[in-house]
Formats: structure tokens, sequence, C-alpha cells
């Protein structure tokens, strides 16, 4: 049977992934938006007790500037309906312009309402402001959540803001610049008990070091990457631009793998450790495995990236 991208995802068919993630999302994209953003308030608040989360640099919120400036002038009222809007996936200027922008831009936007709102500078949640009996359930069940899960809810529901970028049709993708790759002084170099494969710690240091020129040359012309939850990313194209747009700054720690050979003269290696992602630093190691499939010249065929159900699962290197 010929090697496919389709069956490249479901080689390591063990890993257990994050599933209470998309379950929790879904259950939230039911409530209402005003229940949508009163939520995501107390969940970051209540995030805020024990993590901080980075403020975004200037060189993404010049960006989203103008959006928000605009946002600040406007009275309470019309500001809640933006945040509605957004919540309501609409068709508004706005929720356009949102949908141009990437995850960090985004993240940074909102980021930026949050503290006017605690400022009262923006429309805050109004005090006293009742959660509807599934708007609790659904903070409760996020509770349980690890840190990583929970800041991965947060993420994936900010990014599903805003207008349908599929609806837009020709636009100009709006990502913050990419930054340099690190000085060679500067780089560090993984070590992966069980694994020796060049490929795969020359992936681990290539992005530790926002190198992703030399990161796509480890891949194959026809390669695809599958970012935690989504659709693969189809061909060497597409995916150095989603390492130009989401992936500048991330901190990968593998721990540990396994290396077997596959058919047609591949290898499949599983890899498990921790994740670090700029706006939280070391306060929190996301639980995340990669699962690669190597072809016979050594290049990265498929690589999935999953989020781990529990830390029980970086022990879980079983074919
Ligand atoms: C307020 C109330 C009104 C409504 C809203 C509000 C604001 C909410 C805010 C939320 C901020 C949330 C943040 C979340 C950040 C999460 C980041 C994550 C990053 C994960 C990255 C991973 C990377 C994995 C990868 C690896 C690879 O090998 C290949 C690439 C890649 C409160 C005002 C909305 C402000 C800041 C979860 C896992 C390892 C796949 C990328
Ligand atoms: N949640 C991982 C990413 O797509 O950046
Ligand atoms: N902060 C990097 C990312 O979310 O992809
Ligand atoms: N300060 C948050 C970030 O750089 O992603």
């Amino acid at each position: 049977m010929a090697i496919t991208i389709d069956s490249a995802r479901g080689i390591f068919p063990e890993t257990l992934s994050a599933d209470a993630v998309p379950a929790t999302i879904a259950r939230f994209k039911q409530l209402s938006a005003e229940d949508q953003l009163a939520w995501t308030w107390f969940a970051y608040l209540e995030m805020g007790k024990t993590i901080t989360v980075a403020a975004p640099g200037a060189a993404r919120m010049q960006f989203a500037e103008a959006t928000l400036d605009q946002i600040r002038k406007m009275t309470f009222t019309e500001q809640s309906q933006v945040m509605c809007d957004l919540a309501n996936n609409a068709d508004t200027p706005i929720c356009r312009t949102y949908a141009t922008w990437s995850a960090n831009i985004k993240l940074g936007f909102w980021y930026q309402l949050g503290v006017w709102m605690d400022q009262g500078i923006v429309a805050p949640i109004p005090p006293g402001y009742q959660l509807s009996a599934n708007a609790s359930a659904v903070l409760q069940a996020v509770r349980e959540l690890d840190q990583g899960q929970q800041i991965t809810v947060l993420r994936n529901s900010v990014v599903d803001m805003g207008f349908d970028p599929n609806k837009l049709g020709d636009y100009t993708r709006v990502s913050e610049p990419v930054v340099a790759p690190k000085d060679v002084s500067q780089r560090t170099k993984v070590s992966i008990e069980g694994i020796t494969n060049e490929t795969v710690l020359s992936y681990m240091d290539n992005l530790n070091a926002n190198d992703f020129g030399a990161l796509i040359d480890l891949f194959a012309p026809d390669a695809a990457l599958q970012p935690p939850f989504q659709r693969p990313i189809v061909g060497r194209d597409a995916i150095l631009r989603f390492f130009n747009e989401e992936c500048q700054n991330l901190k990968l720690l593998p721990e540990r793998g396994v290396s077997e050979p596959a058919e047609e003269g591949y290898t499949q290696i599983k890899v498990t450790g921790k994740v670090q992602t700029p706006w939280f630093g070391a306060s929190v190691g996301m639980n995340m495995a990669w699962r690669f499939l190597i072809n016979p010249k050594g290049k990265i065929f498929f690589v999935a990236i999953d989020l781990l159900a529990s830390p029980k699962e970086l022990l879980n290197l079983v074919r």
C-alpha cells in the first residue's frame, strides 16, 4: 500500500491527544455571544491568578492599532456590540479586518481590550453578570483541564472569532514581521533519549532558533505538517508560511522518543516532551508529541504535533 498523507496521519495510533480541548470549544460555541465574552473574561481572570501572560510586543500591536483606536473612541454600547459581533462571526468591517490577522495579532488585540476593560476604557462585563447554567458548566469543565489545555482553549476560541476568512475571497494576510534567526552563538542543541535521527534533531534545533529557512529544507516537497486539532498543512510553501506567521519564539523541549522502520524504506519516529509559547514562557509547559514519518532520503514526509491528554502520555511510546 502506497504511503499517503492520509495514511501517515495514522502512525502511532495509541497517542492520546487532549480531546477535551475541541470538546470544550464546541460547548463554548453553543453559548450566546454575551455569555462567551463573560465566560472568557472569567476564565482569563482565573488563569491570571496562577500564570502571567506576556504583553504583546510593539511589532505585533501596530497592525491592530487602527482598529483598537477606533474601538477606544466608541461608546460602551458600541464597544459591546463590536465584541459581540466578533463572537458571533458577524459580517462587519471590523470582523473582516480581524479575519485577516494572524493568531498572534488576534491575541494581542484581545489582550489590549482586556487591559482597557480593566481600566474602564472599554465596556466591562456588566458587574454582577450571571453566567447561564451552560456557561457555568463549561467554566467548570475548563477548570479541570491542565494549563496547557486551558491556554489552548482560550487561543483557539479567539482565533475562531470574527468573519470567516474562507468567505473573504482574495485578501492579504496580516502577520507580524519575521524575526531574524538566532545567532549561531545563541543556539542550543536538544538531546532526545532514544533518538539519534539527524532530521528530527535538526527540526527541533532549527525551530528553536527561528531558522525557518534551514527548517523547511528538512521537508520533502510534498510534505505535510499537522498542527494540534487542525487539518494537515500541505506542501513546503504553505508550511514555510505557517512557520513564518505562527511559529516564532516557540521553545521545544523534547524529552524522549522511539524510532522504527516503516513501509517502503520510510522511518517512523515519535517524540514526546514539552513546548512553551512566548505568551506564557516557562510558566506553562504543554505536554506534546511529535509523530514524524521520514522518507528514504531522510526528509520529513509528515509530522503531526499533538497536545497530549495527560502527562502520563509523555511516557507512551507504544508503536
Ligand atoms: C477578554 C474578555 C473578552 C473576550 C476575550 C478576552 C481576551 C482573551 C485573551 C486570551 C489570551 C490567550 C492567549 C493564549 C495563548 C496560547 C498559546 C498556545 C500556543 C501553542 C503553541 C504550540 C506550538 C506547537 C508547534 C510545534 C511544532 O513543532 C510545529 C509548529 C507548532 C478576557 C478581554 C477574548 C487575551 C495569549 C496554546 C502548541 C511544537 C504546531 C506551532
Ligand atoms: N495550536 C498550535 C498552533 O497552531 O499554533
Ligand atoms: N505563540 C506561538 C503560537 O501560538 O503559535
Ligand atoms: N509576548 C507574547 C509573544 O511574544 O508572543
